[in-house]
């Protein structure tokens, strides 16, 4: 009556083992390896842009592609915002407001950036440029 003890015990621990083989050999995700390379290459940018009467310091953003810009937004006077159509960004910052935000600079190219608030004409003079070099 020993060998179906045995059996009993062995069952088991050659599930387990086929188990463990089965996780050694199980395919390894391709995919997230991939496509980290590229994001891994950019960098993190960080601008702080004060907005006045009437222009924006700086006027020019220097970033390349795919880099992750992080900008911090004050004004000095009024309520000013941060606005650039082509990556769809309006922030608006009142006086003694800090405004943090963060964007990914996946698309090449110039982008103008200005305010657009009414309130006071001279905020349509308040021009920068957001400048991503392609990769
Ligand atoms: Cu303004």
């Amino acid at each position: 009556m020993r060998f179906p003890h045995q059996i009993r015990l062995a069952l088991p621990i050659a599930i387990l083992l086929l188990a463990l083989g089965a996780l050694a050999f199980w395919p390894q995700s391709d995919a997230a390896s991939a496509a980290t390379p590229t994001l891994q290459d950019a960098a993190q940018r960080e601008f702080t842009v004060s907005a006045h009467k009437y222009s924006f310091t700086p006027q020019q953003l220097d970033v390349r592609q795919d880099d992750l810009v992080k900008i911090t937004l004050r004004t000095e006077d009024i309520a000013h915002s941060f606005t650039i159509d082509g990556y769809r960004i309006a922030k608006r910052v009142s006086p003694g407001q800090t405004v943090v935000f963060e964007f990914r600079a996946d698309q090449p190219g110039r982008f103008p950036f200005y305010c657009n608030l009414t309130i006071d004409d001279g905020c349509r003079t308040m021009r920068g440029e957001l400048i991503v070099k392609a990769k």
